[in-house]
């Protein structure tokens, strides 16, 4: 067994160290080290104090996520370590730095004081895997912060940085630097003045009356048990009865509860989540040492909302920007634009108004593209022109420096094409933004056939730099996710025609857990925009022959219903509230009769949910036939992070397999039976159709 847990004694404290990277997560074989360890150092007598502290990037940063597929948890259980700690006689402190969260912390509190760097940041997330703390976080927490705080971080599983963990109490010194001797003197201070632990489950704990009335209307509040709220409802009942039950009852009901947590298809899902995340980022048959293309500074062309949203990203990340737009008023607006942003963010006080100004100075606006010469990646933004974008790639070729980076935030359009204008076709690449850029954190890298390794690898890296979850696509027609939309915005549509109204599609998908209904989501994106788009698919031929298709969109285009934004569009718009509207439903009525529906019926929410969700399944299937994702989780990361999908369903391709592949065929098979199928809008595709024979 490699040694994860070392100890080095100076004086009368002993420093124990994890060293189990990359996040000195608590694997079997850590707990079995550490546990020994503490052991050995309780007997030594001339220890007086002991320092737990992690090498690395981190603090222990949770239970190793893989174990919770086993079985049962490999001996030691953490438990056994919190309650050791709880009977030793000497003082034991955490040093903590990076992100201390989940069994990280629940360790952090069993020690009997708890010392950060400034930069630490805590938390409890287990909810975001669809589990609960398992290691007496509920029952401890509680009796350091009390009730309010405690219930507050565990149902939300957000960080909270190291001043506000001071100020709660949850820790006892916050040091400027040098953590490890800071926590040493810390250490033998306590051995100098044979300052005894503090023991937390020793601690009465009662909440008063008023914490209680909070944490149970928190209770009520939180999403039903089957639409994300079963983590967290049993999260906060654990922490509920602490101090109403034995410490030892209450962490054996604790336990329970996360085994109950831990075995949900809500469970599953999340942790799916978390490492299709984390998989995306990889290339297959990328070598790991890849050279990379150092990236200091980015040129973006185009001012509009989109391309000034991205340079916003970039300087979040601290990256210079150069924001070029030929229109000075556009240039204008985008200044404004990004001055109200981080206004806003300094008055919500996300930032302060110094970070602000930090920021706001790393973005440059010219109307003269030569000033992006020296970018080591420009990033063509202009609106959705494709002969404008080749016009931009050939300029590009001509002007940006040797090895820079170029790419394109086309939604949709060949950027193979736009490779090949440029001249320099390896060093060309898509990258999808998602409006609005700088918070949504989805980004499409489109590999073009032509693009270097290295040009796709550097954008990779640089994805996570700059706070993005990136997934790779091939060149295709709307690549991964718009590509999806088609089929679930077809059917929306025919239902439409067919007699249901926008809100009842809108609130069936919702009530079924997207963030949006598809009618909300284009009035919001812009109906001129998704016009736009399939006209222009239309125009090259790339659509069925079915003159009905999409057809509700582009009448409403005509009649200038553009959406919110027109105060109109599927819905009528008082404020920002959208309200079924008598003229949409005519135009839908009218549309359906021209296209031969017979009669309008009543139509279930459950049709609505399978006519829309199975054809973006079966067109996710067709993706990775075609190799356009490397893999079903990365068309599950572009769906959760980019289109409101609910994460407690893990992703399009998980919930798949989750709700059974037969079931979707099935449905599939029914309606193409019960409506034709003369545009192959049911064909079920091959590696989706063999669930049939199975
Ligand atoms: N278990 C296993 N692997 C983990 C892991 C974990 N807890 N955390 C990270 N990894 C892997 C990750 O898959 C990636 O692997 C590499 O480490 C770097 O991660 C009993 C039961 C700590 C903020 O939920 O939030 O404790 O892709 O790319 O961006 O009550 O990782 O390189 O092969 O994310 O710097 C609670 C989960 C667990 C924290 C660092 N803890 N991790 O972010 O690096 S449940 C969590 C994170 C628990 C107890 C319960 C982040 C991070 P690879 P990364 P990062």
């Amino acid at each position: 067994m490699a040694q994860l847990v070392t100890v080095a004694q100076t004086g009368l404290v002993a420093v124990v160290t994890i060293a189990n990277p990359p996040v000195n997560a608590s694997t079997q074989a850590v707990r079995v080290q550490l546990l020994s360890t503490l052991r050995q150092l309780e007997q030594g007598s001339d220890i007086r104090a002991v320092v737990i502290r992690c090498a690395g990037r981190t603090f222990m940063a949770g239970a190793d996520i893989t174990e919770f597929d086993l079985p049962e948890l490999p001996e030691p259980h953490p438990n056994e370590i919190h309650a050791y700690l709880d009977s030793m006689s000497k003082p034991v402190v955490a040093a903590m730095h990076g992100t201390t969260l989940g069994a990280g912390l629940e360790l952090a509190l069993s020690c009997h004081y708890r010392v950060a760097d400034a930069g630490a940041r805590f938390g409890l997330p287990e909810v975001k895997l669809g589990v609960i703390p398992g290691a007496g976080g509920t029952q401890r927490l509680p009796r350091l912060v009390g009730l309010l705080t405690a219930v507050q971080m565990i149902s939300g599983g957000e960080m909270v940085p190291a001043s506000q963990a001071l100020e709660s109490g949850l820790i006892d010194a916050v040091f400027e630097d040098d953590l490890a001797g800071s926590a040493l003197q810390y250490a033998l201070e306590l051995a100098g003045t044979e300052t005894g632990p503090r023991v937390l489950s020793h601690r009465t704990f009662s909440a008063d009356e008023a914490q209680r009335i909070f944490a149970k209307q928190h209770l009520e509040q939180l999403p039903p048990p089957d639409r994300g709220g079963h983590a967290r409802r049993h999260a906060v009942e654990a922490t509920i009865q602490a101090g109403q039950l034995p410490f030892q009852e209450a962490l054996e009901e604790e336990r329970r509860r996360f085994l109950l947590c831990r075995d949900t298809d809500e469970s599953k899902a999340l942790r799916h989540a978390f490492f299709a995340e984390r998989a995306a980022a990889r290339i297959p048959n990328m070598p790991a040492n890849a050279s990379l293309r150092p990236i200091q500074s980015v040129g973006i062309i185009g001012a509009g909302t989109m391309g000034t949203g991205i340079a916003m990203s970039f300087a979040n990340a601290g990256l210079p920007v150069i924001l070029q737009d030929l229109s000075e008023e556009t240039l204008t607006r985008a200044g404004g634009l990004i001055r109200s942003t981080y206004e806003t963010a300094v008055k919500k006080q996300r930032m302060s108004a110094a970070e602000a100004d930090r920021r706001i100075a790393l973005i440059h606006t010219t109307n003269d593209d030569l000033q992006l010469a020296g970018c080591d990646l420009i990033i063509e933004a202009v609106f959705e022109d494709f002969d404008i974008k080749k016009a931009i790639f050939r300029r590009l070729g001509e002007i940006a420096r040797p090895g820079a980076i170029l790419a394109s935030n086309t939604s949709s359009l060949d950027v193979n094409v736009l490779a090949s204008c440029s001249g320099r076709a390896a060093d060309v690449l898509g990258m999808h933004f998602f409006s609005p850029a700088h918070i949504m954190r989805l980004l499409e890298v489109v590999r073009c056939d032509t693009t270097a390794p290295d040009v796709l690898a550097t954008i990779m890296q640089l994805a996570k730099r700059i706070n993005k979850v990136a997934a790779v696509s091939g060149v295709c027609f709307g690549f991964i996710g718009n590509r999806m939309l088609e089929g679930y915005l077809r059917e929306t549509e025919f239902l439409l025609m067919e007699g249901a109204t926008p809100s009842f599609i809108d609130q069936a998908l919702e009530g079924w857990g997207m963030a949006m209904g598809p009618c909300r989501m284009i009035d919001m994106a812009g109906v001129d925009v998704a016009a736009k788009v399939v006209l222009e698919q239309r125009k090259a031929g790339r659509l069925p022959d079915d003159d009905s298709y999409r057809i509700v969109v582009q009448r409403l285009y005509e009649r200038g219903r553009f959406g919110q934004k027109a105060g109109h569009g599927y819905y009528r718009y008082e404020g920002r509230q959208p309200v079924e509207d008598e003229s949409a439903l005519e135009i839908f009525r009218e549309q359906g009769e021209q296209y031969g529906v017979r009669q309008r019926r009543d139509i279930t929410a459950q049709e609505v949910v399978e006519r829309c969700l199975y054809p973006l399944i079966a067109e996710g299937y067709r993706i990775l036939e075609e190799g356009i994702a490397y893999r079903a989780g990365d068309i599950d990361v572009v769906w959760l992070h980019g289109y409101g999908f609910p994460s407690y369903r893990g992703g399009p391709m998980f919930y798949a397999r989750s709700v059974g592949e037969h079931t979707i065929a099935a449905a599939m098979e029914r309606f193409a039976s019960a409506r034709g199928n003369r545009y192959g809008y049911w064909d079920i595709p091959e590696s989706l159709a063999k669930a049939l024979i199975a």
